[in-house]
């Protein structure tokens, strides 16, 4: 089983690979992603880490001058109407040495730190050539890695907590997940705007298993908003319909941390290292302080401008278990909760007894791969090895049954979504070849 879905793996990635980086699908998404580009880059180590780094360093050559990190990079390549919206909706002036319609002006969950690491820990095992570039590419991106740190902890601190606010729930990258229906509620849709363009994700996937046409008007109503004044951060609170702390956002932010004290280490800057350490303590702190719910032993999403946690229980609650600094009697709750009916390995990405749980609709119910790989990543530094191996075999068997989809069906494990996909083919390969605990140290 290993040899032919690591065969099937490789071939994926071959597919998907256009030239200077990866897409995630060549039919639905045929730009780069900024976390794909992490997830991928694990998986990439193992097969071919040159690949890794250049795709990491394409998304890095298209940082902003404030430190963000487009969460879609725009491949020239690509016709306006091969995407949803394109680079002319989204409409970002030049930056840095980049022309004008770029990139997007969002960013995703911050997953490189953590990607950087692990592809240079593997890349000693190809030989002294790729240890050297290894190093050269680990260098180039650490101080890069920093600024995307520094954006998000000061530029999006919205909710002066110490916690980074998305401001457009395509930022949490659990794009229509029930975590946001709260706060998207209070966001203008104007379904006339929507019908001005032509939603091309349908032209090539299931309408059943997407975001709706009122989730859309809302997302492209939030892009405009954000777009018009150029996506600066300056007074967007009072400006924005949309600003929600999200724990899996910020965990793999504190995470980030973790992984930058690592890589600062290996670079010989102590100094930083520790720096990075007491950041990763402090985001820990502002996760529990203000996500924490006693009552319901999960974390949840806070909408900025009311305060109010989200009654949802969403995948996104479970992933605080990343941390390794979280609180025994906490991690405790979190288990209790992931061994729920509620949940069950391999996490599907929303309660399964809410009514309105949905097994096709996208991060409404269904399975995803790398959520579930960051799972077994907590699961593993707590010391669930047991749980942390069921998940590892679960998943690897998903994928070897069903193909490499972009995500599944949570009780029939059916493949949905787009069925040559790249991060679901990356991770396979790091579940295949890598069965270690993650190396790191404790932030306190
Ligand atoms: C999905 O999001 C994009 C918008 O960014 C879309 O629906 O068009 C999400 O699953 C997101 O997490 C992912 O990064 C992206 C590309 O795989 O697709």
């Amino acid at each position: 089983m290993s040899a032919e879905l690591w065969n099937s793996a490789v071939r994926v990635l071959d597919t998907n690979w256009a030239g200077d980086h990866m897409v995630p699908s060549r039919r639905l998404y045929p730009h780069q992603w900024s976390w794909d580009a992490a997830f991928i880059a694990i998986g990439l180590a193992y097969v071919n880490p040159t690949r890794a780094w250049r795709d990491l360093r394409s998304l890095f050559e298209a940082q902003w001058p404030d430190g963000r990190v487009p969460h879609i990079v725009f491949d020239p390549a690509t016709a306006e109407a091969d995407y949803f919206p394109g680079p002319a909706f989204w409409d970002v002036p030049a930056y840095g040495n980049r022309p004008a319609r770029g990139s997007t002006g969002i960013v995703q969950p911050p997953m490189h730190a953590i990607a950087a690491w692990e592809v240079y820990r593997h890349a000693a095992a190809h030989g002294a050539a790729c240890a050297q570039e290894a190093r050269t590419e680990l260098e180039w991106l650490y101080p890069r890695l920093v600024a995307q740190q520094r954006y998000l902890t000061t530029g999006r601190n919205l909710g002066r907590a110490g916690l980074a606010s998305i401001v457009h729930p395509w930022e949490s990258g659990l794009d229509n997940s029930p975590a946001w229906d709260e706060a998207m509620a209070n966001v203008p849709a104007d379904l006339a705007l929507l019908s001005r363009y032509r939603r091309r994700d349908l032209d090539v996937s299931d309408a059943a298993h997407r975001p709706t046409d009122l989730d859309y008007s809302r997302y492209v109503g939030l892009v405009v908003s954000y777009r018009a004044e150029g996506y600066s951060d300056a007074g967007l609170l009072d400006r924005h319909a949309f600003a929600v702390e999200c724990p899996a956002f910020n965990s793999i932010l504190a995470s980030a941390e973790l992984a930058l004290a690592q890589i600062a280490g290996e670079l010989g800057l102590s100094a930083e290292a520790a720096g990075h350490r007491d950041r990763a303590g402090q985001i820990t702190a502002a996760i529990i302080r203000r996500l924490w719910n006693e009552r319901t032993g999960t974390f949840h999403a806070r909408d900025v401008h009311t305060g109010k946690l989200t009654p949802a229980n969403c995948v996104s609650g479970l992933l605080p278990l990343m941390l390794p600094d979280l609180p025994a009697d906490l991690v405790r709750a979190v288990m209790d909760e992931m061994r729920s009916e509620r949940f069950g390995l391999p996490v599907p990405s929303y309660d399964r007894t809410a009514p309105d749980f949905d097994t096709m609709r996208y991060w409404r119910g269904p399975v995803w791969i790398n959520v579930n790989w960051l799972i077994r990543r907590g699961l593993l530094m707590h010391g669930f090895r047991d749980e942390a191996e069921d998940l590892r075999t679960a998943m690897v068997r998903l994928v070897h049954r069903n193909g490499h989809f972009e995500y599944f069906h949570p009780t029939s494990g059916e493949g949905l979504g787009a069925p040559t996909f790249s991060w679901t083919a990356a991770l396979s390969l790091d579940l295949l070849a890598d069965r270690s605990v993650p190396a790191y140290a404790k932030a306190g």
